[in-house]
């Protein structure tokens, strides 16, 4: 991984995967910030380093850019998430899908490397539950998990009859404090700490013991840079693997914040579209297999990721 773009780079995922690589990469390589007209780039992400307007829609314009600045590495996080994803299913689709194929053409023809996150949501009500294993039916009921299986199928099919290096792991709910996610049905884990700082009770729309895996984002932005680093020739899997770091319910990330914030109080609202989607993904993913082939790790339990997170969304709170 020399050269990488960045496609989606100012969003959850990618706005801290752009610092983190080039601090990684140094002057060993250039990251470029891909963005979208819609979203603009923050002055942080085009005072480090390159920026260069990317639709994910238009194949000329990702191969443009590859050709330019001689791309070896794409990370694809253009994606819209699941409870949004239902409002207008066919924009997610071409972003995920559609959006997919362009990246992995362009790839084809240019020799890259591709990272395209999956998510638990490629799970369904028939994949069971507990220790969700690596491989098992997955029949995704929401069109954000339906196409996130087809972007899984579509890479392993680029790797075997092109041999283009596709990788990826089913990230689990993201946690972070620097960029707000928009439309998932994990958000909840995130704005509950605005919530507790604020000293306002938090109206839950997931159900009390609704359990879901989660991850902080440091992480998960180590997970997608050691996954892309690690020796090609102990992947058994590439698209994509179960990671994860913790499961929790809504009541159990409560009584984490209320160790450190003995007022906070949750009630709930529960948004049926959430409960259903949350109801038919894994409570928590088995992650051997992305032990075994590539060494992974989390290193951020329950209770520490909401002391730092307490810190940080407190802090931010301050400065605004
Ligand atoms: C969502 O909730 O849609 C995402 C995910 C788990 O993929 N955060």
């Amino acid at each position: 991984m020399k050269n990488v773009l960045i496609i989606g780079s100012t969003g959850q995922i990618g706005s801290e995967l752009v610092v983190a690589l080039r601090e990684h990469l140094k002057e060993k390589g250039t990251v470029v910030a891909g963005y979208t007209k819609r979203r603009g780039v923050p002055a942080q992400i085009r005072e480090t380093g390159p920026a260069e307007l990317v639709d994910i829609l238009d194949k000329d314009n990702i191969e443009e850019v590859v050709k330019r600045y001689q791309i070896d590495t794409i990370y694809n996080l253009a994606a819209v998430l699941s409870a949004t994803a239902e409002a207008n299913p066919v924009n997610a689709w071409r972003v995920g899908i559609d959006g997919l194929i362009n990246v992995l053409e362009v790839a084809r023809i240019y020799g890259c490397a591709v990272f395209t996150p999956s998510s638990i949501g490629a799970f369904g009500p028939d994949s069971p539950k507990n220790n969700t294993p690596q491989d098992c039916v997955m029949r995704p009921t929401s069109i954000y998990g339906v196409s996130k299986v087809t972007g899984e199928l579509l890479s392993d099919y680029y790797f075997r009859r092109y041999g283009v290096d596709t990788r990826s792991v089913r990230f689990p709910g993201l946690i972070s404090y620097a960029t707000p996610p928009g439309g998932g049905t994990t958000d909840y884990a995130v704005d509950i700490f605005y919530s507790a700082v604020r000293n306002e009770p938090f109206a839950c729309p997931i159900p009390e013991n609704e359990k879901m895996d989660f991850m902080y984002m440091p992480d998960a932005i180590r997970a997608a840079i050691e996954i892309m680093e690690t020796d090609p020739t102990k992947l058994i899997h590439r698209n994509s693997f179960n990671i994860t770091a913790m499961s929790f319910s809504p009541a159990e990330i409560a009584e984490a914040i209320k160790k450190n914030v003995p007022g906070f109080k949750i009630h709930y609202e529960v948004d049926p579209l959430r409960k259903a989607i949350a109801e038919s993904w894994p409570n928590k993913m088995d992650e051997t297999c992305a032990e075994k082939e590539w060494g992974w790790k989390p290193k951020f339990t329950l209770d520490e990721m909401v002391k730092d997170m307490l810190k940080h969304v407190r802090a931010k709170e301050q400065q605004e």
